[in-house]
């Protein structure tokens, strides 16, 4: 039995690949933790930049609880059973009247994971609406093999290569996922999905946590992921830590060198190696 979804949103999830709004937090707690993000962004200069972006539940004790937040995982556990790893986060923060835009996608294209088995829980800090530049899909697609993408490396894409789906997309088809703070959707892996400028005067602030089963392994090299429920019976990634502080000086070393080796998998075949190259945009995403 679900413990967190309807029998209905399990069977929206299976049959159009994403299924919301679903409360994971009440909306003050949602401001929250915007808050603590932007005391951190004051306190070190600006908006959060390239590889902290990724993997940051390994650098704030606030989103190392976020990644293991019951409502957000049972969920997960519902869709994926009970022992689930949380292979990366990633920030998608797109500034008020910024052209930074998502080109329509499938998530499976360069994370190297050995089965379609992987669901992102989009965890919205502000609104995301048809206002602010919100995420939208086309319901069924995730059905589809992987489908070849060309990368543009495009100027304002969010996306590691600015990669977008060789094919036509019909745009007619296509839902906006429209969320209050504090709620979440989840997506398959292989979901077509994208996600235009924001014109909006406040900053559009998402927290995109991958799960995986624990059967799942990484066939592109060594990889690390967080066990968030259950057992892991595979040991396919090494296990990560939880930080006991913010930016605790062991932890920032930690999460250097782990997200150097993710980028190394994302980049695989272009001269870009870390979230930080200059090649690279700074706020980047997979
Ligand atoms: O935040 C967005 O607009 C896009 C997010 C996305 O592509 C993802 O979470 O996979």
């Amino acid at each position: 039995m679900p413990n967190v979804l309807t029998p209905a949103e399990v069977e929206q999830y299976r049959d159009r690949g994403c299924v919301h709004p679903i409360r994971v937090m009440s909306e003050a707690d949602a401001l929250s933790l915007r808050r603590r993000l932007e005391a951190f962004e004051a306190q070190s200069g600006g908006p959060l930049r390239g590889d902290l972006r990724h993997k940051s539940h390994l650098l704030f004790g606030w989103l190392a609880d976020l990644v293991r937040e019951s409502r957000i995982v049972d969920a997960v556990a519902d869709l994926y059973g009970p022992d689930l790893l949380c292979w990366t986060t990633n920030f998608f923060i797109k500034e008020a009247h910024t052209p930074s835009f998502v080109s329509w996608h499938q998530d499976s294209t360069y994370w190297g994971l050995s089965r379609p088995d992987v669901v992102t829980a989009w965890v919205a800090l502000t609104p995301s609406n048809a206002s602010n530049g919100a995420m939208a899909y086309i319901p069924g697609s995730h059905t589809a093999d992987q489908i070849p993408h060309r990368d543009t490396f495009a100027k304002n894409n969010l996306l590691t290569r600015g990669q977008e789906v060789a094919v036509d997309v019909d745009e007619h088809q296509a839902v906006t996922i429209e969320l209050a703070p504090g709620e979440m959707s989840l997506h398959h892996v292989r979901l077509v999905h994208g996600s235009p400028a924001n014109p909006s005067s406040d900053r559009r602030i998402g927290f995109a946590i991958r799960y995986i089963p624990t059967s799942v392994s990484q066939v592109e090299g060594r990889d690390s992921a967080t066990l968030v429920k259950g057992v892991d019976r595979f040991h396919h990634f090494d296990l990560e830590p939880r930080p006991s502080a913010d930016m605790d000086p062991p932890f920032v070393k930690l999460h250097k060198e782990i997200t150097e080796r993710n980028a190394q998998i994302l980049y695989r075949g272009t001269a870009v190696k870390s979230y930080n190259d200059s090649a690279a945009l700074p706020e980047r995403a997979p």
